[in-house]
């Protein structure tokens, strides 16, 4: 990356001495991206794609220049850009809506009153495939003009909305950061978020970052008071630690924060899990399949990219995430270019916080 990063201080050998704990702190991590848009690998669908590769290193090279208090980069989207997000945001629509009676239901359960409206409120909530906090998050960023279907959000407006709910601020970054630096920006509770997006030619998922991943994944999430302490705990805990506890609060970031699920309300006849992973509440091709839903057709018709998943086994395990299981967690690699093969399935997103917090306070006693 074209990144005039600040001289990082020396490595001890065991435990940094130093490490960001405020946003501005971040100015001399955040510049050093390890995949900048301009340099992508040759299985990415936008490899040979030459427009595409400028048009996102014009993107990066802002989100390189930023200085924390600088206005956030605002990028003036192609109309091309913006009918990927428009039609990605469809399908996402779509499966938000599933089994939640959509906002029209939410209307009619409210104009009931008291306990009928309770009842029908759970009733329409039973069958959603996502967290139900996530889809009310979604609904009220597009109640309050923040996000939208037909236009890429600038990051401006998505952090001013984010601070006033949970403080937490987002800062552009042109590719992703080495998990320590990534992990000690949670732990400022500043969300490093790319603008560029996904190549057209695969838009139910992606193997990376981009804007529709970052505003309808994670920013939704972590206006949720009890989310984004789960996010901040994870943070908190890669202070300053050992390069092996780095990598184990990756894994249980990666299938938490990116790929979670819940149990949901099947003995009611409700849908069995919901997704609270950002990375599935991104790509309606893994969204369908990690909640057991055919796959959305794309914008062609056609089934999106099902990944490398392994032919013998389509269909994911599923284990409960408990504090035992994190232990298999934290020591699972897992494919960043493909459909998750195991999905850990939490007790709502207090449980996921509560064996997130019990596995930092281990880390933190290390
Ligand atoms: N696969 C996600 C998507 O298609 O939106 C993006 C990513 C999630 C985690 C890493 S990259
Ligand atoms: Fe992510």
């Amino acid at each position: 990356a074209p990144a005039p990063a600040a001289a990082p201080p020396p490595p001890p050998p065991r435990r940094r001495r130093w490490y960001p704990t405020t946003p501005a702190d971040l100015d001399t991590v955040a510049a050093r991206t390890l995949q900048a848009g301009d340099d992508l690998s040759s299985d990415h669908p936008g490899f040979a794609d030459a427009a595409y590769r400028s048009r996102r290193a014009a993107i990066t090279a802002a989100a390189a220049r930023y200085r924390w208090g600088d206005p956030l980069p605002v990028v003036a989207y192609a109309p091309a850009e913006t009918a990927t997000w428009t039609a990605v945001w469809a399908q996402l629509a779509a499966l938000r809506a599933v089994g939640g009676g959509g906002s029209g239901g939410g209307a009619a359960a409210a104009a009931m009153g008291g306990a009928a409206a309770a009842a029908a409120a759970a009733a329409a909530a039973r069958g959603r495939v996502v967290a139900p906090e996530y889809a009310a998050a979604v609904e009220g960023a597009v109640a309050e003009g923040v996000l939208s279907g037909d236009a890429i959000p600038q990051l401006g407006g998505v952090d001013a909305w984010l601070h006033d709910r949970t403080g937490w601020r987002v800062r552009p970054v042109g590719g992703l950061l080495s998990p320590r630096d990534f992990l000690n920006g949670l732990g400022a509770k500043v969300f490093h978020a790319t603008q560029y997006i996904r190549h057209p030619s695969v838009p139910g998922y992606t193997p990376e970052p981009d804007v529709i991943h970052e505003l309808l994944g994670h920013v939704p999430l972590l206006s949720i008071p009890a989310f984004a302490g789960l996010n901040e705990t994870i943070g908190i805990a890669s202070r300053g630690a050992r390069d092996d506890a780095i990598e184990r609060l990756a894994r249980l970031y990666w299938f938490t924060v990116e790929f979670g699920l819940l149990w949901g309300d099947a003995a009611a006849g409700g849908a069995p899990y919901r997704a609270y992973g950002a990375g599935l509440l991104s790509s309606p091709g893994e969204l369908a399949r990690a909640v057991g839903l055919p796959a959305p057709p794309t914008a062609e018709g056609e089934d999106v990219r099902e990944g490398a998943s392994p032919p013998a086994n389509p269909e994911p395990d599923r284990r409960p995430l408990t504090l035992e299981a994190v232990a298999e967690v934290v020591a699972s690699s897992y494919p960043v270019t493909s459909f998750q093969r195991v999905y850990y399935v939490a007790q709502g997103l207090e449980g996921a916080a509560d064996v997130v917090a019990a596995y930092a306070r281990q880390v933190q006693a290390e």
